[in-house]
């Protein structure tokens, strides 16, 4: 396609979206904005750079074993930058504490430190990048199958000190780049079989997160993720939704969606205007469960589309953070980055096209008829064009272009590692 064939698709798009009273340049404008928050596990499939020696488990399974995988900090930050050059918009880099620049010291959890994150904090301010942050606790030797809830003081205190700490290296890293790091808290602390504790374990938790949460800071914001089961936890879940969702609203604490931890029937997109009106803020795990917690490649899917919609339906882009959660090992991994920031990136750009307006004064007049058949129309409004703008404004591969850049640097780079 040919500039000039791009631009006078978007002409065309820009009418046909006017009969229906949207603006594609303010939709445009807003998606240029959206700030992705792409996690770094995705390059090397949640190994880390630890020299413990990564033990795997906490109920997470990356699966696959497709050549070329990040080995050091070096390659993770050459990978997101190839990364960084196919997609459009300015986003930021979520890092786990396993990921710290621990040189060739062995640095256990309860040991982490602001200076172990220095030379990511100096990198992304090079390349105009926010971070975000995550404890991590589990694939270590004190993890079992309980850490912050377990009845043995001496884990959870190892447990409470490793997440403290982390707090601290988010806020440093906030201060640093004049933005909030939003730091997520995820345990997979669980039972495999039947537990006659439920209510014990939750005590517990909800006494190390009261610890945890007691020093205040400034530069960071709190979320807490919770999850349906994990790989080996299979009957029950000590940090449940029920659990974190009390807990969130209770102690205005930012809950975390990811939309491979609910049942598959369920909503994540009804979930958001609910949240919206007891917690602060949302984050959100875009992933793509299929058949379970898979954590497949996201894709622009009726489930993300209906995400992005009701976000923007309820105009709270600027309460939730848009963060992203799978790690596929069985493909290209800088293809599997590529596809799912794009993916979500054209959900809500579909979601800032809709032509909410009219939709909204049907509902008000009970035209239901009319409002349906609306919404199987705005289906097939040409947001394609719209998109394939944003790629040619944003100086990126336009469409399917990209698949020859992650093919090349394939050839280049990942496949000589
Ligand atoms: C696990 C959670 C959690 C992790 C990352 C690596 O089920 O989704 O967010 O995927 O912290
Ligand atoms: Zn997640």
């Amino acid at each position: 396609m040919t500039e000039q064939s791009l631009l006078k698709a978007l002409e065309i798009a820009k009418e046909r979206y006017a009969a229906v009273g949207v603006n594609v340049d303010k939709a445009l404008e807003r998606l240029q904005k959206i700030s992705i928050s792409i996690h770094c596990w995705q390059a090397d499939d949640v190994s880390g750079f630890e020299n413990l020696g990564n033990l795997g488990g906490g109920g997470i399974q990356a699966t696959g074993n497709y050549p070329g995988k990040a080995r050091n900090i070096a390659e993770i930050k050459q990978d997101i930058e190839k990364v960084l050059t196919l997609v459009g918009g300015k986003h930021r880099l979520n890092l786990h504490a396993i990921y710290g620049d621990f040189g060739d010291k062995i640095v256990d959890r309860d040991e982490v430190e602001p200076a172990h994150f220095k030379t990511w904090m100096d990198w992304a301010k090079e390349k105009g990048l926010k971070l975000d942050f995550n404890s991590t606790s589990f694939g270590h030797p004190k993890s079992g199958n309980l850490t912050l809830a377990n009845p043995d003081s001496e884990i959870r205190n190892f447990w409470i000190e490793h997440t403290k700490r982390c707090r601290l290296i988010s806020e440093e890293m906030g201060k640093f780049q004049n933005d909030p790091c939003i730091m997520n808290l995820w345990i997979h602390d669980g039972s495999k079989d039947l537990t006659v504790n439920r209510f014990k374990y939750r005590q517990i938790l909800e006494k190390s997160l009261d610890e945890i949460f007691a020093t205040e800071y400034k530069n960071m914001k709190d979320c807490i993720e919770a999850k349906l089961f994990g790989i080996g936890l299979e009957s029950y879940t000590v940090g449940s939704y029920d659990f974190y969702l009390g807990y969130g609203a209770k102690k205005q604490k930012i809950v975390t969606l990811d939309t491979g931890h609910f049942h598959l029937t369920e909503s994540i997109a009804d979930k958001i205007p609910s949240l919206l009106l007891f917690t602060p803020e949302i984050m959100l795990h875009v992933s793509r469960p299929v058949r379970w917690d898979s954590d497949h490649v996201t894709i622009l899917n009726d489930d993300t589309l209906d995400l992005a919609k009701e976000i923007v339906r309820a105009d709270a882009l600027d309460r939730v953070h848009i963060g992203l959660d799978y790690f596929d090992a069985s493909i290209n991994r800088m293809g599997a980055y590529v596809i799912g920031i794009r993916a979500t990136q054209k959900a809500f750009l579909q979601a800032l096209l809709e032509p909410i307006e009219q939709l909204r004064d049907y509902e008000e007049k009970d035209q239901n008829f009319e409002r349906l058949a609306l919404l199987e129309e705005a289906k097939s409004l040409p947001w394609n064009a719209v998109w394939d703008y944003f790629c040619l404004k944003n100086n990126i591969a336009v469409g399917e272009e990209y698949i020859g850049e992650i093919q090349q640097y394939e050839k280049k780079v990942t496949s000589l590692r």
